[in-house]
């Protein structure tokens, strides 16, 4: 494989789409040389198939709002690929949503699926409808008007998806409602479904859960330990919810949120009321940082900053992509952190992402860390499937082994001559291999 020649090829076809171009490209430079060992992967095109989506659905989602106002939203469904399981992947509702970064998303959760050791495919989707300042019933006919399309191409053994950034408990119950209405069918379509009707225990914390049970085990591995330790996490959405949660369980300080306002520093540590708080204002659909720093008079509030300026033992992103760029990477490696995970998908430029891997700090890409969110999803679609609930016990049990699962894939295709971890290419080797032998399997489709 030559990736600047394919690149080329993506680029031209699909000129603009920027991340979409970035996530591919930061697959192919891993896999590049495990990949040129297969020649029978090049005479089957396998790069140049897994690279394009399977299908890609588009379309216009009309709603009206509380005055009366009628509002055309675009709406997406990209199933990306289905090589080792039905389509899977979250829903985001982004006033920032549009093709590039549904298939670069897409594509990342493909080889998410395939790391988390469940028989997962790849998909994402989602709206340039934002909830920020829409009531409730809004919420819900954007939603039903929403599911009145997607419902066609879904199913739980087609495509199952669940919440992204703006989808929460809420929207998940609308969708799934509407689906119902439509289709005259309960069943485990959609993930993150609420615990009374067919939802899983921990799927709300499995994605920042996870996380931490991963950071744990990569410190642990280098001789650290997350105890005592500060952390500056970005968001304040459920995954930074999750996150914080677990951070704090496990003995350490969590020092910073941010909302799309700035960022907050708390030295006492961001626990208890505060963590609940955080959720109380993501329903809110307002700005974050300015009411929590009116709630707790001991924190402060940079506007329009990002937490990484901030000296910690440990960085992670819970936001958005990109949302730690390289700049942001030299601040933070002059401070010399034990640990850098993204929590969020893509959630570092590859410029920063080549600054920490150059500057051989241990560091894990999103692809690995944030698996566990669906990976718990995987295992809502089993307990819907027998017709049974698992405890709260049972749930996090699979979780720690399915993320235990992922760092040893990540050690074992990552370890670098040196000693050092790559789990960029550690993460990206696993979850291409799996992929591609199950695509070799089932021949040109
Ligand atoms: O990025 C992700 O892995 C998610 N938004 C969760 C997807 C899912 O199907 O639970």
């Amino acid at each position: 494989m030559n990736v600047q020649q394919i690149m080329q090829e993506l680029e031209r076809k699909h000129p603009g789409e920027s991340e979409y171009l970035q996530a591919v490209r930061e697959v192919l430079i891993s896999v590049q040389d495990v990949y040129n060992q297969h020649p029978e992967f090049e005479r089957a095109k396998l790069i140049e198939r897994l690279i394009e989506p399977e299908r890609i659905i588009t379309f216009r989602v009309p709603w009206v709002d509380d005055k009366g106002e009628v509002h055309v939203n675009l709406g997406y469904r990209v199933q990306f690929n289905s090589a080792i399981g039905p389509y899977k992947g979250g829903l985001r509702f982004h006033s920032s949503v549009n093709l590039s970064i549904l298939k670069f998303l897409g594509f990342e959760q493909t080889f998410k699926n395939a790391l988390t050791t469940l028989p997962m495919g790849g998909a994402k989707g989602g709206s340039d409808f934002s909830i920020r300042g829409r009531s409730d019933a809004e919420v819900m006919r954007f939603c039903q008007a929403f599911m009145a399309e997607l419902y066609h191409y879904i199913g739980p053994d087609e495509d199952v998806p669940a919440g992204d950034i703006g989808v929460g408990g809420r929207e998940i119950g609308y969708l799934f409602g509407a689906y119902k209405k439509l289709t005259h069918q309960w069943n485990g379509v959609i993930t993150g479904k609420g615990l009374e009707w067919g939802g899983s225990r921990i799927r709300p914390e499995a994605t920042g859960f996870g996380a931490l049970y991963f950071v744990s085990q990569m410190m642990a591995t280098h001789d650290l330990d997350l105890k005592g330790k500060t952390v500056a996490l970005s968001g304040f959405g459920n995954v930074a919810w999750g996150a914080a949660t677990k951070a704090t369980q496990l003995g350490a300080k969590v020092i910073t949120i941010s909302g799309p306002d700035g960022y907050i520093y708390d030295s006492e540590g961001i626990s208890g009321e505060k963590i609940d708080y955080m959720l109380e204002l993501r329903s809110s659909g307002n700005d974050v940082c300015q009411p929590y720093a009116d709630e707790f008079p001991g924190s402060q509030f940079f506007p329009g900053k990002k937490p990484w300026e901030q000296k910690a033992d440990v960085y992670l992103t819970c936001a958005t992509q990109n949302e730690l760029n390289g700049d942001d990477a030299a601040k933070i490696l002059a401070r010399h952190p034990l640990c850098v995970a993204e929590v969020s998908n893509m959630g570092c430029t590859e410029e920063a992402t080549k600054a920490f891997i150059a500057a051989r700090q241990l560091f894990a890409p999103g692809k690995a860390v944030n698996a566990g969110g669906v990976a718990t999803s995987g295992l809502e679609m089993t307990q819907n499937s027998i017709r049974l609930h698992w405890s709260a016990e049972e749930v996090d049990k699979e979780l720690h082994k399915i993320m235990h699962s992922i760092h040893e894939q990540c050690v074992r295709y990552g370890k670098e001559p040196d000693g050092y971890v790559n789990y960029v290419k550690g993460a990206n080797i696993a979850g291409f291999m799996k992929v591609a032998n199950a695509m070799m399997a089932q021949g040109i489709v």
